[in-house]
């Protein structure tokens, strides 16, 4: 079943790729959970790692699994980022911000010579746009910010948790966009980040170097 996927790729990744004295991004949700677990225990066996955190909830994570945290301005770069994908095309283009911590995401992914997506066999897609692109915006005039999202065709909702407009760790919204399809991410990744109140997309282009995922009979593969 899908946890079991989300355990399966996410034991990988760390396994195949963590290796002694490595400072790793780590990502947020129910997939780099299995990741940050993994680590975890190779902590107690051993091993000497530090960590990144890409949201407060990792952050919270990774101290119970006893992953020394470090902020990203003490490092000029990472050896692995390790996170999870809403959606993952064949270009390895991915939709990622589902649990709202995208523009940590992205920073960290950035920041890592190797940037590692593990994803459950549903996350794997022809292309784009099945899954709402989360576009994170600044509070101030997000009503503006969201008209003039939509002007490239797709559907806005600012997104809400319990009653209330969801608040990301950065204190920014999230507005979540529904396209019919998605024909050029390149383009339009670059056409919603200059609109004045965006500050970062869900949409990250060439920018993952290695997919775990699962094959047919719970086979993991790893492409590059
Ligand atoms: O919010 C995010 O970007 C998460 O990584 C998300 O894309 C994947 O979450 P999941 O592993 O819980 O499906």
């Amino acid at each position: 079943d899908r946890q079991n996927e989300k355990a399966l790729v996410g034991e990988a990744a760390a396994t195949q790729f963590v290796k002694d004295g490595m400072t790793i991004g780590l990502g947020t949700g129910s997939t780099a959970y299995y990741v940050i677990k993994k680590m975890g225990e190779m902590i107690k066996a051993g091993m000497t790692l530090k960590g990144v955190a890409t949201s407060k909830a990792t952050e919270k994570l990774a101290i119970e699994c006893g992953i020394q945290l470090i902020d990203i301005n003490e490092v000029e770069e990472l050896d692995l980022a390790i996170d999870g994908a809403d959606e993952i095309d064949a270009n390895f283009y991915a939709t990622k911000g589902g649990g709202g911590a995208l523009l940590r995401e992205k920073i960290i992914a950035n920041a890592a010579k190797t940037f590692i997506v593990v994803a459950d066999g549903s996350k794997k897609v022809q292309s784009l746009g099945k899954f709402p692109l989360p576009i994170e915006v600044v509070p101030f005039g997000y009503k503006q910010t969201e008209r003039a999202i939509r002007k490239f065709g797709c559907k806005t909702e600012i997104r809400e948790k319990d009653g209330e407009i969801f608040v990301t760790d950065n204190g920014n919204y999230i507005v979540d966009c529904s396209f019919s399809s998605i024909q050029n991410p390149t383009q339009l990744q670059q056409d919603l980040n200059n609109i004045v109140g965006v500050v970062e997309n869900g949409l990250f282009i060439d920018m993952v170097d290695v997919l775990i995922s699962i094959k047919e009979h719970k086979e993991i593969s790893v492409e590059y």
